[in-house]
């Protein structure tokens, strides 16, 4: 170190400690942000308090309004400017607050401290979103969902903004415009919203083989989530670890759902996005003010900089997997949610995610992918968010001290004193200074890694093999995933009107990636089947990866689980009581829903205030449905096409339902078969049990092939 830097050091340590206290402490300077108008005058932006709120200023009572009411224009005037543009992509969104602890000391591979003590809980906030739709578009339509997690540490504002899934469809940066025009509704009539299946969207991806790996994650079970709390969250990228020695790792970061990984099935998603067009960001906030918070583990998979091209394909490709098997993921943190947003826009509209907020500890490669959305997160929020400063929005701010030399602008909050804004200065002693690099506590200095070569638009030779591991995600999944996979291609190119390309998608995609599958799809959208692949696609080392099966990710409990019971005028209490009693004690939550959202008598006499009506709270919105018995409301049921509807549904999306005593005899009314997990028994006591278990196991997948002839 040379001495001049020395010198700064020690001038420093006395801010250090006074700037990089508490985190808790900032946290509060940040909620003094936070309004809460209880108790308050109703005044002008200005102060002036307001005697009339109800009548603009006129002269004479049925005269013409005056210019000189400022309090109707400045009320007007904000309200007309109250939106601004929304994000380009993943527009439509639903965030929470938190924290993230990590478990252990992770010195040896990075010296971020909030990675480092694990007596620390760093403020994290969440965003979750769908790519494709605007604003208001529905939650559970076939997209990729977006994890954006922003890190309050001591150190600074990192953001981790990953997907759940973990590759991309492209390369290169270059191309994301291109690819994001193709997927965008149609520019002549803007349509379809929120949907990949149209012609634009084929005819780019059926063009850019490199896209092949990351189109079929899309076309899977992971594309319609059944919320937020059962999804995996990818980095994508490789980035760095670095240790305070400077010794440098590759890594790859994971979120690993506590609860499990669950899908919705393709009918019950497009119902959803009709019935309740909100239902994620609903059950996220629901499940949160309910006291349910949401749990995910942070995952490491590191990789030593030695073994950098030790794999089939290359680490700075961000349409590749690193697959668990072949480097296991090691779980370091926990990530719980469980503070709901005061205001949506304040918050998770204003919310500024940007790849270039890093910590020292963490580092970039080059993958090309990663270099350009360092440029287009932060250039993207100038116009999203009016300018430079909007750093300074609360949800934005930093929760340590920042200081620079960065002045003026739309929107400046910070009052500078001083009369220096430049460096290096004397008139104020030189302040702020640099932090040179330390173990703990010092200045960013990036990963020095070795660069060089020739000034070239080029794609590396190690980039070029699209398909092995799209065949490898293909067959890793089970059989009922790989069904739903053709259904979806079928569906998604059913819609392509020019048939020229859904021949190209499945000859020129499809047929590399399975040539089983491409036949069954050829099958469906009606053009040739395929002979064979079209490209020499390499042999991988790795033939299955069973940690990409969801069926594999399930957490072997109910927790959070969400049942339906149905209730009416006679329903036995004893049968109620004997489920919410277990579903309590494990952790899932049940809906009382009766015929109409009026109380309802139970056969012991008891009111019952239902949640909602069936017809309000549909068997879409929940994993399983309970039906109690007792005479006269198995008999009501029978005549109630709602109720027949509900349990009809909910059977042919596979949940358990379980039909207590006199309930049972619905099943020949609806001509059903029990199965493992449609289930009766005489008293709901002993139904309860196996009804839990066959929750667990999420659906009923044998049922699947019979379900075909059920009206959707
Ligand atoms: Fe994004 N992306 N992206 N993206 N992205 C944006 O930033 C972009 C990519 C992701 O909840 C935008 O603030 C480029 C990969 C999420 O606020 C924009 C490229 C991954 C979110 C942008 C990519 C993502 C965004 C739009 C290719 C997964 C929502 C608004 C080089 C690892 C964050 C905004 C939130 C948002 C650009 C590719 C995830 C335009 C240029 C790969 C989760 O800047």
């Amino acid at each position: 170190m040379k001495s001049k830097d020395k010198g700064r050091t020690s001038e420093l340590a006395g801010t250090d400690t006074v700037d990089r206290g508490n985190s808790n402490k900032k946290i509060e300077q940040l909620e003094r942000f936070r309004e809460d108008a209880t108790g308050q005058a109703l005044t002008n932006d200005h102060g002036t308090r307001i005697a009339d709120n109800q009548n603009s200023l006129r002269a004479g009572e049925r005269g013409p309004s005056l210019l000189e009411d400022v309090f109707l224009r400045e009320k007007l005037t904000h309200f007309d400017h109250e939106r601004i543009p929304e994000r380009v992509v993943h527009a439509r969104g639903a965030a929470a607050h938190g924290y993230f602890q990590v478990y252990e000391d992770l010195s040896e591979l990075t010296k971020a401290d909030f990675l480092t003590d694990p007596s620390k809980k760093t403020p994290v906030f969440v965003r979750f979103s769908t790519v494709q739709g605007p604003r208001g578009s529905a939650d559970t339509v076939r997209d990729v969902r977006g994890f954006a997690t922003k890190f309050y540490t001591d150190e600074g504002n990192f953001d981790l903004i990953g997907n759940n899934m973990p590759v991309f469809f492209i390369q290169d940066a270059i191309k994301f415009p291109d690819f994001v025009h193709a997927v965008k509704p149609e520019p002549h009539n803007e349509i379809p919203t929120g949907a990949s299946a149209h012609d634009t969207f084929w005819d780019f991806v059926s063009l850019t083989p490199e896209s092949a790996h990351m189109v079929l994650w899309t076309m899977s079970d992971r594309a319609i989530p059944v919320g937020f709390r059962g999804m995996q969250g990818f980095g994508v990228h490789t980035y760095r670890l670095v240790n305070a020695e400077g010794r440098a790792h590759f890594v790859k970061f994971h979120w690993r759902p506590v609860a499990g990984v669950f899908s919705l099935v393709w009918d019950e998603a497009q119902k959803l996005a009709g019935k309740d067009p909100d239902f994620h960001r609903r059950t996220l906030w629901d499940d949160i003010e309910n006291g349910d918070p949401l749990e995910w583990e942070l995952g490491l998979q590191v990789i030593p900089e030695e073994d950098e091209h030790k794999f089939d394909f290359d680490l700075l490709d961000a349409t590749k997997l690193v697959p668990e098997e072949q480097v296991p993921v090691r779980v370091v943190g926990k990530l719980v949610l469980d503070r709901n947003p005061d205001n949506f826009f304040a918050e998770t509209e204003q919310v500024a995610f940007q790849m270039a907020n890093i910590v020292p500890g963490i580092d970039f490669t080059n993958d090309p992918l990663l270099q350009g959305r360092l440029f287009s997160y932060t250039d993207t929020q100038l116009l999203r968010l009016g300018g430079p400063n909007f750093n300074e929005i609360p949800i934005n701010r930093p929760v340590c001290p920042f200081h620079n030399n960065n002045r003026d602008s739309f929107h400046r909050q910070t009052i500078n004193k001083g009369r220096a804004s430049y460096e290096p200065n004397s008139i104020d002693g030189g302040w702020p200074k640099e932090t040179p690099e330390a173990p703990k506590g010092g200045g960013y200095v990036s990963y020095p890694e070795e660069v060089s070569g020739p000034k070239i638009r080029k794609r590396a030779e190690s980039f070029g093999d699209h398909f092995s591991q799209a065949r490898l995600f293909f067959n890793s999944m089970s059989d009922a995933e790989k069904a739903h996979i053709v259904a979806a291609y079928s569906f998604e190119l059913g819609k392509v009107e020019r048939l020229y390309i859904r021949e190209r998608q499945v000859h020129e995609i499809l047929a590399n990636i399975d040539l089983d599958l491409a036949k069954q799809v050829a099958a469906n959208v009606g053009v040739d089947a395929p002979s064979g692949p079209t490209v020499q696609v390499p042999e991988i080392s790795l033939k299955e990866s069973p940690a990409l099966s969801q069926m594999n990710l399930l957490p072997g409990n109910i927790k959070s689980r969400k049942v339906a019971i149905l209730i009416g005028d006679g329903v036995k209490q004893a049968d109620i009581d004997a489920l919410t009693a277990e579903l309590d004690k494990q952790g899932a939550q049940f809906k009382l829903l009766a015929p109409s959202a009026a109380p309802v008598k139970s056969d012991a006499g008891k009111q019952l205030v239902p949640n909602d009506s069936m017809q309000g709270l549909p068997s879409v919105a929940f994993d399983a449905v309970w039906v109690p018995g007792g005479t006269s409301f198995a008999k009501a049921l029978e005549g109630d096409g709602v109720a027949l509807h509900y349990l009809l549904e909910a059977y042919k999306h596979l949940k358990a339902i379980g039909l207590c005593g006199e309930s049972a005899d619905l099943l020949k009314l609806l001509r059903l078969r029990e199965d493992e997990g449609l289930l009766t028994g005489k008293a709901g006591s002993g139904l309860v049990q196996p009804f839990t278990a066959a929750i667990a196991k999420h659906r009923v997948w044998a049922r699947e092939p019979l379900t075909k002839a059920i009206p959707a």
